[in-house]
């Protein structure tokens, strides 16, 4: 049998709505194609509670793969979860993080198991049939990390003789992800099972464990922007019978990370550097890329406001490239001067006070102030040791009085 598995679809998702709209579309109609079964390991939907637009959304994508009625295999049972089945179609899923609530089982994502446009596998096996093979399908929907092991226990999930068994899930892994201690590792999954299909991490894995192949198809939309996701995006299809598997890549919008690397250097020649190379990497893609700028490295001595620069190129690109910056890597050495001396509460040598005073009365001499109060006096007024509302009616009053006097 031939398992189309597309996951993280992340129907909904704010930033690229149109895109993971039409990327999704292209990846559950691309598999229907090429499938007998489509399997799908969670994050159907970026929301917990999906606007009703976003839900006609997926309506409309899973009502157009249905009509193309190519996916050969047949549904025989499911075990477990409702035990019920409203739908012929092998589409079969589970919920993900970002569909997972606290009360109850029903979620965005099995409703549209309700409205008989997929098979809601959450603690279900579902039994395919194609040509005399058979396919159990067990799905454990995405559960908190601190949870997931004592779950697993509970659920002590088996394969089912006679069958090609598959494990689907929605969990972060320790070996690929090695930040909390909660995790699952490979060993902990369940053995038994002839293939295990994970959701959750948006960028492919093809991996091992217990033996068998374990296959991550990565999400078929952007979301983080991560150095890990440049590659295409697409799904996997998997063979049972000969076990082998390949990646179909859809036509997602190329998105590309550059690193600028400068040291002490002027804002301009960094802008200057960004540019060209954004040229450089626009001259590649037809269409309208997902460029993310790293911007790293020192501004020498005497340097500030960088980003100010960046986000003019921001605009001026507007139109040919997403663009996002990140420069939160780049040093302004000043500041850190700046930080250790605000600490010492001194700025140039200067009490922090006196800086404050003369920093007041320049911008009153910048606005034109004419007023009797004198810089001093409404520096005073200002840093008095009182609440806000106090502080600033205060200055206020004395103000008005000073005008009212002249
Ligand atoms: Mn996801």
């Amino acid at each position: 049998m031939r398992i189309g598995i597309v996951s993280d679809t992340h129907i909904g998702y704010e930033r690229f709505e149109e895109d993971a709209y039409r990327q999704a579309l292209e990846a559950l109609s691309k598999a229907a194609e090429m499938s007998d079964a489509i399997i799908i390991p969670g994050d159907v939907f970026d929301r917990r509670a999906p606007h009703p637009k976003i839900i006609a959304d997926a309506i409309k994508i899973f009502r157009e793969v249905e009509q193309k009625d190519k996916l050969g295999a047949k549904v025989l049972e499911k075990k477990g979860g409702d035990g019920k089945i409203y739908t012929q179609l092998p589409i079969i899923a589970i919920s993900g993080t970002h569909e997972r609530t606290t009360i109850g089982s029903e979620n965005a994502l099995s409703l549209l198991g309700l409205a008989g446009l997929l098979i809601d596998a959450n603690e279900a096996t579902v039994m395919l049939e194609k040509d005399g093979e058979k396919v159990a399908v067990y799905g454990l929907g995405g559960t908190s990390e601190e949870l997931v092991k004592q779950k697993l226990k509970e659920l002590d999930p088996r394969p089912v003789k006679g069958a090609f068994n598959i494990f689907m899930f929605h969990q972060s892994i320790y070996e690929l992800l090695p930040f909390n201690d909660n995790f699952l590792r490979y060993d902990d999954l369940p053995e038994g099972f002839d293939l295990y299909v994970d959701g959750h991490i948006h960028g492919r894995v093809e991996s091992e464990t217990h033996g068998k192949p374990f296959i991550i198809p990565g999400s078929t939309v952007l979301t983080q922007l991560k150095d890990g996701e440049q590659e295409k995006k697409g799904f996997v299809i998997y063979d049972t019978l000969s076990n082998t598997h390949e990646f179909i890549a859809i036509g997602s919008r190329d998105f590309k990370v550059l690193h600028i690397k400068m040291t002490d250097t002027t804002p301009t020649a960094i802008a200057d550097a960004c540019e060209s190379a954004i040229r450089k990497e626009l001259d590649l893609h037809s269409d309208k890329p997902i460029i993310k700028l790293v911007v790293e490295g020192k501004l020498a001595h005497g340097y500030t406001g960088a980003d100010l620069l960046l986000h003019s190129i921001i605009k001026k690109f507007s139109s040919r490239a997403i663009l996002e910056v990140d420069s939160s890597k780049l040093e302004t050495p000043e500041l850190g001067l700046q930080i250790d001396d605000v600490r010492n509460g001194k700025l140039n040598g200067m009490p922090l006070k006196d800086m404050g005073m003369q920093m007041l009365s320049s911008r009153l001499k910048e606005y034109k102030y004419s007023g009797k109060i004198d810089a001093a006096k409404l520096f005073e007024l200002l840093s008095a040791e009182a609440s806000k509302e106090k502080t600033l009616k205060a200055a206020l009053e004395s103000l008005y009085s000073s005008y009212e006097a002249t």
